[in-house]
Protein backbone atom coordinates (compact mmCIF):
# COMPACT_ATOMS: atom_id res chain seq x y z
CA UNK A 1 0.00 0.00 0.00
CA UNK A 2 1.18 3.66 -0.84
CA UNK A 3 -0.35 6.64 0.65
CA UNK A 4 0.81 10.52 -0.21
CA UNK A 5 0.45 12.67 3.25
CA UNK A 6 0.77 16.32 2.15
CA UNK A 7 0.47 19.43 4.56
CA UNK A 8 -0.67 22.61 3.17
CA UNK A 9 1.07 26.10 3.82
CA UNK A 10 2.03 27.09 7.48
CA UNK A 11 2.06 24.23 8.48
CA UNK A 12 5.85 23.51 8.77
CA UNK A 13 5.64 26.10 11.89
CA UNK A 14 3.52 23.39 13.79
CA UNK A 15 4.88 22.99 17.57
CA UNK A 16 6.60 26.55 17.19
CA UNK A 17 3.82 28.82 16.90
CA UNK A 18 0.03 28.60 18.46
CA UNK A 19 0.42 25.27 20.15
CA UNK A 20 -3.18 26.69 21.67
CA UNK A 21 -4.78 26.00 18.37
CA UNK A 22 -2.50 23.37 16.73
CA UNK A 23 -1.15 21.26 19.30
CA UNK A 24 2.70 21.25 20.29
CA UNK A 25 4.40 18.50 17.89
CA UNK A 26 6.21 19.98 15.32
CA UNK A 27 5.54 18.73 11.78
CA UNK A 28 8.57 16.31 11.49
CA UNK A 29 7.51 14.37 14.68
CA UNK A 30 3.80 13.84 13.09
CA UNK A 31 5.52 12.27 9.82
CA UNK A 32 7.93 10.45 11.64
CA UNK A 33 5.42 8.94 14.06
CA UNK A 34 2.98 8.20 10.99
CA UNK A 35 5.79 6.65 9.00
CA UNK A 36 6.61 4.15 11.90
CA UNK A 37 2.65 3.65 12.18
CA UNK A 38 2.65 3.12 8.32
CA UNK A 39 6.12 0.88 8.50
CA UNK A 40 4.31 -1.76 11.19
CA UNK A 41 1.23 -1.56 8.59
CA UNK A 42 3.93 -2.21 5.32
CA UNK A 43 2.29 0.74 4.26
CA UNK A 44 4.79 3.19 2.13
CA UNK A 45 4.09 6.81 3.36
CA UNK A 46 5.48 9.76 1.36
CA UNK A 47 5.16 13.02 3.22
CA UNK A 48 5.24 16.16 1.12
CA UNK A 49 4.62 19.99 2.75
CA UNK A 50 4.83 23.37 0.37
CA UNK A 51 3.11 26.81 1.22
CA UNK A 52 2.71 26.58 -3.08
CA UNK A 53 -0.45 25.63 -4.56
CA UNK A 54 1.45 25.14 -7.71
CA UNK A 55 3.56 22.66 -6.28
CA UNK A 56 0.78 20.79 -4.30
CA UNK A 57 -1.17 20.36 -7.74
CA UNK A 58 2.08 19.37 -9.25
CA UNK A 59 3.04 16.76 -6.51
CA UNK A 60 -0.75 15.16 -6.68
CA UNK A 61 0.01 14.66 -10.38
CA UNK A 62 3.10 13.77 -10.26
CA UNK A 63 2.39 10.57 -8.51
CA UNK A 64 -0.70 9.16 -9.77
CA UNK A 65 1.26 6.39 -10.90
CA UNK A 66 2.68 5.40 -7.37
CA UNK A 67 -0.05 6.40 -4.70
CA UNK A 68 -2.58 4.06 -3.82
CA UNK A 69 -4.68 6.85 -1.12
CA UNK A 70 -4.37 10.42 -0.25
CA UNK A 71 -4.32 11.88 2.89
CA UNK A 72 -4.15 15.63 3.13
CA UNK A 73 -4.66 18.48 5.42
CA UNK A 74 -4.87 21.38 2.65
CA UNK A 75 -5.01 24.16 5.49
CA UNK A 76 -5.91 27.53 4.26
CA UNK A 77 -6.50 26.04 0.73
CA UNK A 78 -9.09 24.02 1.94
CA UNK A 79 -10.83 27.15 1.92
CA UNK A 80 -9.73 28.49 -1.24
CA UNK A 81 -8.48 26.11 -4.06
CA UNK A 82 -10.30 24.80 -7.09
CA UNK A 83 -6.96 23.68 -8.24
CA UNK A 84 -6.03 21.46 -5.29
CA UNK A 85 -9.58 19.89 -5.46
CA UNK A 86 -9.44 19.26 -9.26
CA UNK A 87 -6.10 17.82 -8.80
CA UNK A 88 -7.35 15.33 -6.57
CA UNK A 89 -10.50 14.53 -8.47
CA UNK A 90 -8.39 13.88 -11.63
CA UNK A 91 -6.07 11.26 -9.66
CA UNK A 92 -9.39 9.46 -8.98
CA UNK A 93 -7.39 7.86 -5.79
CA UNK A 94 -9.45 7.68 -2.31
CA UNK A 95 -8.78 10.87 -0.06
CA UNK A 96 -9.04 11.55 3.74
CA UNK A 97 -8.89 15.48 4.60
CA UNK A 98 -7.76 16.20 8.03
CA UNK A 99 -7.59 19.61 9.96
CA UNK A 100 -5.49 19.75 13.57
CA UNK A 101 -8.44 22.27 14.34
CA UNK A 102 -12.02 21.69 14.83
CA UNK A 103 -12.68 24.38 11.94
CA UNK A 104 -16.31 24.13 12.66
CA UNK A 105 -16.46 26.06 16.24
CA UNK A 106 -13.56 28.46 14.75
CA UNK A 107 -14.23 31.45 12.09
CA UNK A 108 -17.02 31.44 9.13
CA UNK A 109 -14.52 31.21 6.45
CA UNK A 110 -12.80 28.21 7.63
CA UNK A 111 -16.72 26.22 7.44
CA UNK A 112 -16.64 26.21 3.77
CA UNK A 113 -13.98 22.98 2.42
CA UNK A 114 -13.88 23.11 -1.27
CA UNK A 115 -12.05 19.13 -0.86
CA UNK A 116 -14.65 17.67 1.81
CA UNK A 117 -16.99 17.11 -1.59
CA UNK A 118 -14.52 14.32 -2.91
CA UNK A 119 -13.36 13.50 0.17
CA UNK A 120 -14.50 10.14 1.29
CA UNK A 121 -14.18 11.30 4.86
CA UNK A 122 -12.99 14.38 6.88
CA UNK A 123 -10.97 14.48 10.06
CA UNK A 124 -10.96 17.77 12.80
CA UNK A 125 -10.28 18.58 16.27
CA UNK A 126 -8.50 16.08 17.06
CA UNK A 127 -4.84 17.77 16.95
CA UNK A 128 -1.87 15.75 15.65
CA UNK A 129 -4.32 12.31 16.80
CA UNK A 130 -6.04 12.77 13.91
CA UNK A 131 -3.52 11.79 11.01
CA UNK A 132 -3.45 8.59 12.96
CA UNK A 133 -6.93 8.06 12.58
CA UNK A 134 -7.02 9.22 9.21
CA UNK A 135 -3.91 6.55 8.28
CA UNK A 136 -5.71 3.95 9.93
CA UNK A 137 -9.11 4.83 8.18
CA UNK A 138 -6.96 4.69 4.46
CA UNK A 139 -5.65 1.63 5.34
CA UNK A 140 -9.19 0.13 5.77
CA UNK A 141 -10.68 2.03 2.49
CA UNK A 142 -7.72 0.32 1.12
CA UNK A 143 -7.83 -3.19 2.45
CA UNK A 144 -11.96 -3.16 1.26
CA UNK A 145 -10.82 -2.47 -2.35
CA UNK A 146 -8.61 -4.97 -2.62
O1 LIG B 1 -6.85 22.95 11.61
C1 LIG B 1 -6.18 22.76 10.60
O2 LIG B 1 -5.43 21.79 10.46
C2 LIG B 1 -6.18 23.80 9.47
O3 LIG B 1 -6.12 23.10 8.23
C3 LIG B 1 -4.95 24.66 9.67
C4 LIG B 1 -4.86 25.83 8.71
C5 LIG B 1 -6.16 26.63 8.68
O4 LIG B 1 -6.09 27.63 7.67
C6 LIG B 1 -7.36 25.74 8.42
O5 LIG B 1 -8.53 26.53 8.47
C7 LIG B 1 -7.46 24.64 9.46
C8 LIG B 1 -3.73 26.77 9.12
C9 LIG B 1 -2.39 26.09 9.19
C10 LIG B 1 -1.42 27.06 9.78
O6 LIG B 1 -0.47 26.34 10.52
C11 LIG B 1 0.15 26.96 11.53
C12 LIG B 1 0.90 26.15 12.36
C13 LIG B 1 1.52 26.71 13.43
C14 LIG B 1 1.42 28.06 13.66
C15 LIG B 1 0.70 28.86 12.83
C16 LIG B 1 0.05 28.31 11.75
Amino acid sequence: MKILLIHGPNLQLLGRREPEIYGGQTLEAINSHLREIAAGQRVNLKAFQSNSEGEIVSFIGDNIDWADGILINPAAYTHTSIAIRDALSAVNLPVVEIHLSNVHTRESFRQHSYISPIAVGVICGFGAYGYDLALDAMIQILQRSD
